[in-house]
């Protein structure tokens, strides 16, 4: 896909990097602002590269990972699904039941950190794909598609 202006392209992911400062919560309704989320790295290869990205800046970022619903259960947040390939840092994650939170921290050398919630820093968001964004808020509309192939681009075009 390609990248609006500003954006990081990586594994056919967009990315976008704040160095504004704010919480888990602000943050991730900053980056839904952008159609975006909190970046939720999939794979080893992408937290390396969002960890070797943020690390020489400075500071603290977040990423979309949490265990803030069921406490040990690391999940990404927009979908629930576990992260089966964490970046954590050799001496994390310590916070139990007080660090829902996730960080990618450049005294960790980007190594992700669980830090409280209300902490205030950077954070990187990721592009929403278009499509799969209309798909998620028009569903009811989609069904019909069959019978309305037309309706799916007026949707689209409204994106
Ligand atoms: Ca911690």
């Amino acid at each position: 896909m390609t990248c609006p202006n500003g954006w990081i392209t990586y594994n056919q992911n967009c990315y976008l990097v704040l160095t504004i400062q704010a919480t888990w919560g602000a943050a991730s309704s900053y980056c839904q602002a952008f159609r975006a989320k909190l970046a939720e790295p999939r794979t080893v290869q992408e937290a390396h590269f969002l960890s070797v990205m943020n690390y020489p800046v400075g500071g603290i970022y977040w990423n979309g990972v949490t265990d803030i619903a069921v406490e040990g259960d690391w999940i990404f947040a927009s979908d629930s699904n576990y992260v089966n390939s964490s970046y954590w840092h050799s001496t994390e994650p310590s916070g139990k039941p007080l660090e829902n939170c996730v960080v990618m921290r450049d005294t960790f050398m980007g190594y992700w950190d669980d830090v409280l919630c209300s902490t205030e820093a950077g954070f990187v968001c990721e592009k929403i794909d278009t499509l799969n964004l209309s798909f998620v808020f028009s569903s009811n509309i989609y069904r019909d598609e069959g019978k309305h192939s037309d309706l799916k681009i007026q949707w689209y075009f409204m994106y």
